[in-house]
């Protein structure tokens, strides 16, 4: 069994990916936020020794650490352009070759809504997080070619358990087959740097994902199974940049919320319960 460590293990990808994963790889989960875990190691990715730590003696790394929405630069930068250094760089000295790295739609946000893009689309980032996944890619790309080191770049829509509104019907993706695409990026033999887009088996996706079929992606899900219910719930749009552009909110945003955070319970509704 290939022993995978899974960074940012935490979040809400992380959380499901580990769900998923249990029992199919033995995984080290890490993040800077601890939790009780017997497999769990503690871990700023912004500090070099502690990258060097974590990434020691496993045979994959998915690399999910870091800023994952539109936020001040600061932040971004420690956690995603050092922390993601960090991590590819350690992940060489330890001589551990695969990686997958989740980055994002938002590397490919000011594209159009009605421009469908692939794996070879140069890319057109909606945000200062969309540029910190370009970098991400980029820095794979270089490692892969002067390295010899094997990246499959996931660029994720939303992973959730169903699609959150309009947008999402074009860019979701089920936590089995966001489980399934990372598990070719794990254990795909022949992988040298591929470009996939994370997204399910939508009706409406934004993206050719004929890289992620070619290397074997069989999604089991479709976003438009929830269609009618998500577009008899969705608002009148009011930012027609958002709406015009496959980032939608990251486009015009400087901060934009986590839209699966949990729902903070006030006082008032935890007594009526
Ligand atoms: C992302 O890249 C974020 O990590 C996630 O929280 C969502 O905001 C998602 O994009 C999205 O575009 O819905």
């Amino acid at each position: 069994m290939k022993t995978v460590l899974i960074t940012g293990a935490t979040g809400d990808v992380g959380t499901h990916l580990a769900r998923e994963f249990a029992g199919k790889y033995k995984l080290r989960l890490s993040d800077k936020r601890p939790i009780k875990a017997k497999n769990f190691v503690r871990a700023d990715i912004s500090k070099m020794s502690d990258a060097l730590k974590i990434t020691k003696g496993v045979d994959a790394i998915v690399h999910l650490g870091g800023y994952s929405v539109e936020g001040p630069w600061e932040g971004i930068l420690q956690a995603n352009l050092i922390g993601c250094y960090n991590i590819f760089e350690a992940a060489r000295k330890n001589g551990v070759k695969r990686i997958v790295f989740p980055t994002s739609n938002h590397a490919m946000g000011y594209y159009r809504r009605d421009r469908k893009v692939d794996h070879r689309d140069y890319p057109k980032p909606d945000s200062r997080y969309g540029v910190s996944k370009v970098f991400g890619e980029a820095l794979g790309s270089l490692y892969a070619d002067k390295y010899g080191m094997e990246f499959m770049m996931v660029r994720i829509g939303n992973v959730h358990p169903f699609p959150l509104d309009k947008r999402r019907l074009s860019i979701w993706i089920s936590p089995r087959d966001i489980a399934q695409l990372v598990s070719i990026g794990i254990d795909r033999p022949g992988i040298k740097f591929e470009i996939v887009y994370g997204i399910s088996g939508n009706t409406r996706a934004w993206y050719d994902n004929s890289n992620a079929y070619r290397l074997g992606y069989k999604p089991q899900d479709n976003a438009e199974d929830f269609a009618k219910e998500v577009l008899l719930k969705e608002k009148p749009a009011t930012d027609l940049i958002a709406e015009a552009h496959q980032g939608g909110i990251f486009c015009t945003a400087e901060d934009v919320p986590n839209p699966a955070a949990p729902v903070k319970t006030t006082q008032k509704s935890r007594k009526k319960k």
